[in-house]
């Protein structure tokens, strides 16, 4: 079917704690949990070697410890955890501007219109899970699907470091095996109480009908019905588009004439014509040049374009070079600025 989305839902393994596990080698072959380590305290959550004891998120911290009595309990650094959300927030842009963020540690993208890879969204999930390895150390696992909650399902099956493709021929497949508790929004008891009326899969569900549901989880009915058959129409709601595309390099060695520079510019340009693929859609509406001097201050030069033009990049960088007065330069960077998109009500008012 043409009209079919293709969605990526990636989460990172044991988030927190591989970031500490990253950032102190000596947590790497242990059972690790960040949380609070004192009487009342919960984990927020725990490493797999720990998992292999039974701990879990939300677990307190005695029980952890009775489970598993050489775990090594850490407070969290959440301005890490944060920082490196925005990192793996900065990976996703290169691939699609259609980014729903859950979590600091998962994220839906929607690529049904991407190009790079072939437009393939298995090829663009393993490429993200490459660079987010290769750049920060860091494992994640992938979900793709035809929508959201089969997408959300899907990156829980591999885990960690794996991904799942469910492709739309095989959908059908996949939620009649599935267990209802997988289902996002029943929880263990809701479970238990369609248990009790004999519904345990999607299959027993797709048997039933929505008022026979609706006695049982009453308004969910209609959503359990739905997703039980694989249907999940939802949008992304999308966070705020990038205003900007920034790219600039810091040189192995200060470089001292324009010549120089022009050829970084060249060489950058190419990169920047990557990075901009997936925002082919976004009216461009500025250029820019930065320059950073050896004495590291730095001067910015930008005008009005409304395309992505090389030359004018070359022409910017000779205006900013004549601020140098004989400074050397060591970093060199091209933005180019957006116009807003529309908003979505707008969106749907121009399709009608
Ligand atoms: P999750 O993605 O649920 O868990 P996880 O990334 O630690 O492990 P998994 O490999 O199974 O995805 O949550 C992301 C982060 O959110 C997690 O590292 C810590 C935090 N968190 C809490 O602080 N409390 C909680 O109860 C949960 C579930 C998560
Ligand atoms: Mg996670």
């Amino acid at each position: 079917m043409g009209n079919q989305k293709k969605i990526i839902h990636i989460d990172m393994d044991c988030f927190y704690a591989a970031i500490e596990m990253r950032d102190f080698p000596e947590y790497q072959n242990i059972p690790l949990a960040v949380g609070g380590d004192g009487p009342r305290s919960v984990l927020c959550t725990s490493n797999y070697q720990a998992r292999q004891f039974g701990v879990r998120s939300a677990m307190p911290a005695i029980k952890a410890k009775q489970l598993c009595p050489h775990l090594k309990i850490v407070h969290g650094r959440m301005d890490v955890y944060k920082e490196t959300s925005i990192q793996i927030r900065e990976i996703f842009s290169r691939y699609t501007d259609l980014i729903e963020p859950l979590s600091l540690d998962e994220a839906y993208l929607d690529v049904t219109d991407a190009t790079m890879c072939q437009g393939s969204a298995t090829l663009i999930a393993q490429k993200i899970r490459a660079d987010i390895y290769n750049e920060l150390n860091l494992t994640a696992s992938a979900g793709i699907a035809p929508n959201k909650f089969l997408a959300k399902i899907a990156s829980d099956e591999n885990k960690p470091n794996g991904q799942c493709v469910i492709t739309p021929d095989k959908v059908a497949n996949f939620v009649e095996q599935l267990s209802l508790k997988k289902i996002p929004g029943i929880g263990p008891k809701t479970f238990e109480k369609l248990n009790r009326h004999g519904y345990a899969t999607c299959a027993d569900v797709r048997e039933s009908n929505i008022r026979a549901l609706q006695n049982i989880v009453g308004k969910f009915a209609n959503s359990l019905y739905l997703k039980s058959h694989g249907v999940d129409n939802r949008d992304l709601e999308v966070s705020r588009q990038r205003k900007s595309l920034a790219i600039e390099t810091t040189l192995a060695r200060d470089i001292s004439s324009q010549d120089e520079c022009k050829l970084v510019i060249d060489s950058l340009y190419k990169k920047l014509l990557t990075r901009l693929a997936p925002h082919s859609n976004r009216e461009i509406i500025r250029q820019g040049v930065k320059l950073k001097f050896t004495d590291f201050n730095q001067t910015t030069v930008e005008t009005q374009s409304n395309e992505c033009q090389q030359a004018l990049f070359v022409s910017l960088l000779s205006k900013a070079y004549s601020r140098a007065n004989k400074r050397n330069i060591r970093l060199v960077g091209l933005t180019l600025g957006f116009a807003d998109s529309p908003d979505e009500s707008q969106q749907l008012l121009l399709s009608l």
